[in-house]
């Protein structure tokens, strides 16, 4: 039902009154592709949290949350949250494997079948709407591996969507920028993929540049979805 709902928001984000099939795919060009959160054509390791949609006329009844939807502002009018949210402040217990993981690739994981053309690196970015210290961290992978460049998205921007793309290290808890970012090896589909690092986290719309001066702005490039 998810699915469904994702895709006929799709569907209106790109204006397309054909049926679109789980076969959809998302397309780079010129070193830049686009894809809204609720693009996913796969969710899995749900059991302690899960990506919820959240639109206009659609709210997630799944409590503790602790902010409302935010749904003003939204690329494509919807949103992924991971609920419930059971931290959301660093005085609320940290359980790994349930409100937390820093092991990327076993918890709330999205996929997104992406075509390339130009292989290469591409920086990872993504536009989310914070409120908190405890909801601004993810894990980005690709084709099933979690590669150190993929783990730890991180941002400190608060209370708007915002885009970013940084890496939490040891020694730079606010992330370093240009450092989250996937190599892509060869030309053809690859599925990107997001996972869970820490709950409550709110996913708009994800982007890959080859350009490492490249900054996204407002709701970003339009998301591109062809068969
Ligand atoms: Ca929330
Ligand atoms: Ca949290
Ligand atoms: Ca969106």
């Amino acid at each position: 039902m998810k699915l469904l709902s994702a895709l006929f928001i799709l569907m209106l984000a790109v204006g397309c009154t054909r049926v679109v099939s789980e076969d959809l795919g998302i397309e780079e060009r010129g070193g830049i592709v686009a894809f809204e959160a609720e693009q996913f054509v796969k969710q899995e390791h749900t059991t302690q949290r899960a990506w919820r949609l959240t639109t206009a006329d659609a709210v997630p009844e799944i409590q503790p949350d602790g902010d409302g939807p935010h749904v003003a502002g939204a690329s494509g009018g919807a949103y992924l949250e991971i609920l419930p949210d059971t931290r959301r402040t660093n005085a609320d217990k940290l359980v790994a494997g349930e409100n937390f993981t820093n092991e990327p690739g076993t918890m709330a994981v999205l996929s997104y079948r992406v075509r390339f053309t130009t292989p290469g690196r591409y920086h990872v970015w993504a536009r989310v709407y914070s409120t908190g210290g405890e909801d601004n961290g993810l894990h980005v992978g690709l084709d099933g591996q979690w590669p150190e460049s993929g783990r730890r998205w991180q941002t400190i921007k608060k209370n708007a969507w915002e885009w970013d793309s940084r890496q939490r290290t040891d020694a730079v808890h606010v992330g370093v920028p240009g450092q989250l970012y996937l190599d892509i090896p060869t030309p053809g589909e690859h599925v990107v993929q997001i996972a869970m690092r820490e709950d409550g986290f709110e996913l708009d719309k994800l982007l890959l540049t080859n350009d490492p001066n490249y900054v996204p702005e407002g709701t970003g490039p339009p998301a591109r979805a062809e068969k």
